[in-house]
C-alpha cells in the first residue's frame, strides 16, 4: 500500500515534468509560427511600402511638372494681362482723341466729311479692279483684229505681250465715274473734241488694276473725208466695241481701222 502511494506520487511527479515540457514545446511552436509569419508578413508589407514608395515619387514627379507648367502659364498670364492693359490704355488714348476731335467739329463739318468721305468712298467703288478678268495675248489679239478689220496696211501697235479681258458692264462701271466730268466739257472742235476725250479716258484708264485690259487708242476712216478716234475694246467674249465719249458702242460697219494702239 505504502509502495503504490510511493509510485503514485512518482507517476504524479513524472506528469507533471511532462506537462512543464510539452508546454515549453507549444510555447516554442507558437513562438517560431508566430515570428515566421511575422517575417511573412514583414517582407509583405516591405513590399507594399516599396511599391508605395515608388508611386509617391511618381506623384512627386507628376506634381513637380504640374506645378512648373502652372508657373509657366501663370507668367503668361500675366504678360497677357500687361500686354491688354496697355492695348486698352492705347485705345483709351484713341478714343480720347476721337472724341476730341468730334468735340472740335460742328454738325454742319461733319456732314461736310461724311458727305467728301461719301463721294470718295463711290469713286474707291467705281474705281476698284475689274472682275471676270481672263487672260489673252498679243498674238490672239492680233488674229481678232485682223479678222475683224483686215489689218493689211493698218499702223498697228500691240504694246503688251499679254492682255486681260473683262466684261462690258465692268468697262461701263469705270467710266460712269467720268459721266458727270466729260459732261461739264464742252465739245469744241480741233481743241475738244474725239481724240481729246479718246486720249483723256485712255489716261484714265492707265491705273493698276486697269491698265492690263484690252483697251486701246483707234482712229477710224469713217467716210471719204471723216475721221474718228475713240478707245477700242476687247470684252471677255473677244467682242469688239470702242469706247465713244465715255460710253461703250458698236463699231459701225463701214468704219475702216487705220491706225490702232494697244
Ligand atoms: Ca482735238
Amino acid at each position: 500500500m505504502i509502495k503504490i502511494n510511493a509510485d503514485f506520487f512518482l507517476l504524479e511527479k513524472n506528469r507533471k515534468k511532462i506537462f512543464v515540457v510539452m508546454g515549453i514545446v507549444l510555447v516554442f511552436f507558437l513562438v517560431s509560427v508566430s515570428v515566421y509569419s511575422a517575417n511573412g508578413a514583414f517582407a509583405n508589407l516591405s513590399n507594399e511600402i516599396e511599391s508605395m514608395e515608388s508611386e509617391i515619387c511618381n506623384l512627386q514627379n507628376v506634381l513637380n511638372n504640374t506645378y512648373v507648367e502652372l508657373n509657366q502659364t501663370r507668367a503668361d498670364l500675366s504678360q497677357s494681362i500687361i500686354e491688354k492693359h496697355s492695348l486698352h490704355d492705347e485705345l483709351n488714348v484713341s478714343i480720347d482723341e476721337k472724341v476730341a476731335l468730334q468735340n472740335t467739329l460742328t454738325e454742319t463739318e461733319l456732314s461736310e466729311s461724311i458727305e467728301e468721305n461719301s463721294v470718295l468712298l463711290d469713286k474707291l467703288i467705281l474705281t476698284s479692279p475689274p472682275t471676270a478678268v481672263t487672260k489673252t495675248n498679243r498674238s490672239r489679239l492680233w488674229t481678232l483684229m485682223d479678222d475683224r478689220f483686215n489689218l493689211l496696211g493698218v499702223q498697228t501697235h500691240l504694246l503688251d505681250y499679254n492682255y486681260s479681258l473683262t466684261n462690258k458692264s465692268e468697262v461701263e462701271r469705270f467710266l460712269s465715274r467720268d459721266l458727270e466730268i466729260n459732261d461739264q466739257f464742252e465739245y469744241i472742235t480741233d481743241v475738244y473734241d474725239c481724240d481729246d476725250f479718246a486720249l483723256r479716258a485712255y489716261g484714265e484708264l492707265s491705273i493698276p488694276g486697269w491698265s492690263g485690259l484690252a483697251i486701246g487708242i483707234a482712229s477710224f476712216k469713217t467716210s471719204n473725208t471723216t475721221f474718228h478716234m475713240t478707245l477700242l475694246f476687247v470684252d471677255v467674249d473677244e467682242k469688239i466695241w470702242m469706247i465713244d465719249y465715255s460710253e461703250v458702242k458698236e463699231i459701225p460697219d463701214g468704219w475702216i481701222l487705220s491706225y490702232v494702239l494697244i
